[in-house]
């Protein structure tokens, strides 16, 4: 490795060019989807409605273009061609989740159905055969609509009921899977999920049903990763991880020390919220957010903090308990200043953070908050690395959404600057990133969005029922970056025209 850096080092003085585009010995690439936004078959084989098929099913005009989860890629049906597309691929590893519902239809443990666990077999040995590691993700949002019923994330009950989830499937498939994320990015299931209408169950308990979920969470998350030291690491002798998002700020005016405080506070209240109480030394939420909160609480007549400091039994139970910091990450926003956002309810999240955020930043996407800036996410993985003892980093996801083109040149550029921020600060930083996980391995159910911003490296057309999957000019990228470890410069990849700004 240290040989492959210098030689790395050469090139660049060699050239002139400040860009590094080989990897190190031993980094990984993958490529990942989610159990709702693929699978489709929402009814049949023993599976119970989720919270997804709940708000799809009855309030279809949430959903940009009506659409559901109810046949999406069909992958239930068709993993077999997933199988091949990341075999084409050449991929290390398959990172996807298992669907809850589909395997405890009742959401406890008290039913297994026998479907969703062949199922999910079939799928392993499938990848098994084709030399590709399996990364699983234990909950991608798609909770049974039966706990939802009880209250969802916001009942404390849920350290139990996850703890059993995941007992069974460590148990089931612990054979076959060594890699684990607990939970697929938590500040989107408290704060969009809970505390706001962006996902389901689309509570919209702004600055209430956000915080209690996160104390639910991060207790569940402890408990499984806990459960899996104790009663099957021994003898499976795999690894457990939490994959946090981070919309990383930075300050608009960069010599505005005002702004650069409240842009390191905006962090501590995104990022921070999940990771400080698991990846730092003295645990627990961060200061600045038990302080802000408690500050607006009072201001705003409630006769305790919404968001109080987890207590010395759990901050021990959950410090700690992760195996790597797996991060996904996708844009940055902006801090123009202090006070209210325009866009905040109150109570919020939002305004207990006391910013104003902006997305006037970067170059565009198909997704509104997706801002493109490389530099942002250099300087998120530098602050990881600082903020939380250096740790061994996954990135679980990254990626960029279009309008659909098969020429998807501007998808092309993301990976290619996206990744050269990797190796900048893996070179120049020392960050021990150690594998990198495309979203996605092809266009899907994009949660509100439907199917109106596609992320994939293959085009799926649903307007076929034979649903025919056609890999874009981005899998031939990404197939060659992954067979030779190194960012390829093959003309063929470079927008001839600029063309797909045009597009968006
Ligand atoms: C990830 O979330 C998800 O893990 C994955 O399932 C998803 O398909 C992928 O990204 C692409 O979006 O309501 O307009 O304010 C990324 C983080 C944060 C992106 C919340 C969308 C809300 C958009 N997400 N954000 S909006």
């Amino acid at each position: 490795m240290a040989w492959l850096t210098a030689l790395s080092i050469l090139a660049v003085c060699h050239t002139g060019l400040a860009a590094y585009t080989k990897f190190p010995e031993g980094f990984t690439f993958g490529v990942a989807t989610a159990s709702h936004q693929i699978e489709g078959a929402w009814n049949v084989s023993g599976k119970s409605e989720n919270v997804w098929d709940r708000l799809t099913h009855t309030r279809p005009e949430m959903i940009a273009d009506g659409t559901n989860g109810d046949v999406a890629c069909d992958s239930y049906h068709r993993y077999l061609e997933d199988v091949e597309e990341l075999t084409y691929l050449g991929v290390d590893f398959y990172r996807f989740s298992l669907s809850w519902s589909r395997i405890l239809p009742t959401g406890f443990s008290d039913h297994v159905n026998p479907d969703g666990i062949r199922y999910y077999n079939a799928l392993l040995d499938a990848l098994a055969e084709k030399n590709i590691e399996p990364l699983v993700t234990l909950f991608h949002w798609d909770l049974p609509q039966s706990l939802q019923d009880l209250g969802g994330w916001t009942n404390s009950k849920m350290v139990d009921y996850f703890r059993d989830y995941s007992d069974v499937c460590y148990r089931e498939f612990g054979d076959k899977i060594k890699s684990w994320i607990t939970i697929n990015e938590p500040y989107e299931v408290c704060e969009d999920a809970y505390g706001d209408i962006k996902k389901a169950p689309a509570l919209d308990s702004h600055g209430i049903g956000n915080y209690l979920c996160s104390d639910n969470l991060l207790k569940a998350h402890a408990e499984s990763y806990h459960l899996y030291n104790e009663k099957y690491r021994p003898t499976q002798n795999g690894t457990v991880m939490i994959s946090i998002n981070s919309i990383w700020y930075e300050p608009s005016d960069p010599e505005n020390a005002e702004q650069v405080a409240l842009a390191e506070t905006a962090n501590q209240f995104k990022f921070g919220w999940f990771a400080h109480p698991i990846f730092t030394n003295e645990g627990g939420y961060p200061e600045v957010m038990i302080e802000n909160v408690a500050k607006q609480s009072a201001a705003e007549g409630f006769s305790k903090p919404r968001l109080e400091q987890f207590d010395d039994y759990w901050i021990q139970r959950i410090k700690g308990t992760s195996d790597f910091l797996g991060i996904n990450h996708y844009a940055t926003h902006l801090i123009t200043g202090p006070g209210v956002d325009p866009i905040a309810k109150s109570p919020s999240w939002l305004k207990d953070t006391g910013s104003i955020t902006s997305l006037e930043v970067g170059g565009d996407s198909a997704s509104e908050w997706l801002r493109v800036v490389p530099t942002g996410f250099a300087n998120l993985l530098r602050w990881c690395k600082s903020s939380y003892n250096d740790p061994p980093i996954y990135i679980t996801e990254n990626g960029f959404s279009d309008r659909g083109t098969l020429q998807d040149y501007g998808r092309i550029q993301y990976y290619n600057d996206y990744l050269s921020a990797i190796l900048d600060v893996i070179y120049d930083d020392g960050v021990r990133v150690l594998g990198y996980t495309a979203w996605t391995l092809m266009d899907n159910f994009e949660w509100r969005a439907g199917f109106t911003e596609p992320f994939g490296f293959y085009h799926v057309d649903i307007t076929d029922p034979d649903l025919p999957r056609t890999p874009k000019l981005s899998a031939d990228y990404y197939r060659q970056l992954v067979a030779n470890r190194e960012l390829p410069q093959d003309e063929r990849f470079k927008d001839p025209a600029n063309k797909y700004k045009e597009e968006l």
